[in-house]
């Protein structure tokens, strides 16, 4: 069994003084750090958003940051702009150790459709590439950690589950934005699909 690390969205904009920051998200870091030269696999991602993305409050007329909006897809929250392509803010906590990650999946890239998902975007359909990858490399079983626990590390969890992956959540490595008990929810949903909680 190859169990691979993946490192969620540790990015400037989700840690103090970001734009879309997500408390104690800064902490992951030197935890995460350590974890790495456990893992003989280290993968991580990046929210990467166009300028005039349609999950951007901004973008959309009179909406206020983390309300919602009904796309073609479902439900989605509105979120004040975050993690733009290129910018210092989508850019990876300047600690977090990069050598060992050996790729790196930027998701959300598409204007109409947002992805919390390391794996799907919020459609649930359109695939990033990430589970060809690591099922190419043999990996099994994944431990996730970064952030954000009850959207991006939690989606991830759920799909990773679905696809088939034995997968740990390592929670002293995430921190969560707990939106109307989304931090709850979510906990519940991984630990009904068999999500462990390390
Ligand atoms: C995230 C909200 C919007 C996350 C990304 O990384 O959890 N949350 N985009
Ligand atoms: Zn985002």
């Amino acid at each position: 069994m190859t169990t691979a690390l993946l490192i969620i969205d540790v990015q400037n904009d989700f840690c103090p003084g970001g734009l879309l920051a997500v408390e104690g998200g800064d902490a992951v870091v030197p935890v995460i750090n350590r974890m790495q030269d456990d893992f003989p696999l280290v993968v991580a991602t990046q929210d990467w958003h166009p300028a005039g993305h349609s999950s951007f409050a901004d973008n959309h007329e009179g909406a206020e940051p983390f309300s919602t909006a009904e796309m073609p897809y479902g439900t989605q929250v509105l979120w004040p702009v975050h993690c733009v392509q290129g910018s210092d803010g989508a850019a990876f906590h300047p600690d977090l150790a990069t050598d060992r990650i050996s790729l790196i999946v930027r998701k959300g890239t598409d204007p109409s459709l947002d992805s919390y998902s390391a794996f799907f975007e919020n459609d649930r359909k359109t695939s990033t590439g990430l589970a060809g990858y690591l099922r190419d490399k043999g990996v099994t079983a994944l431990t996730l950690v970064g952030l954000a626990t009850d959207f991006c590390v939690g989606w991830s969890a759920l799909d990773a589950r679905r696809l088939g992956f034995d997968v740990t959540l390592a929670t002293d490595a995430c921190r969560a934005i707990d939106l109307d008990g989304s931090l709850d929810a979510a906990m519940g949903n991984m630990r009904d699909a068999g999500v462990g909680i390390g």
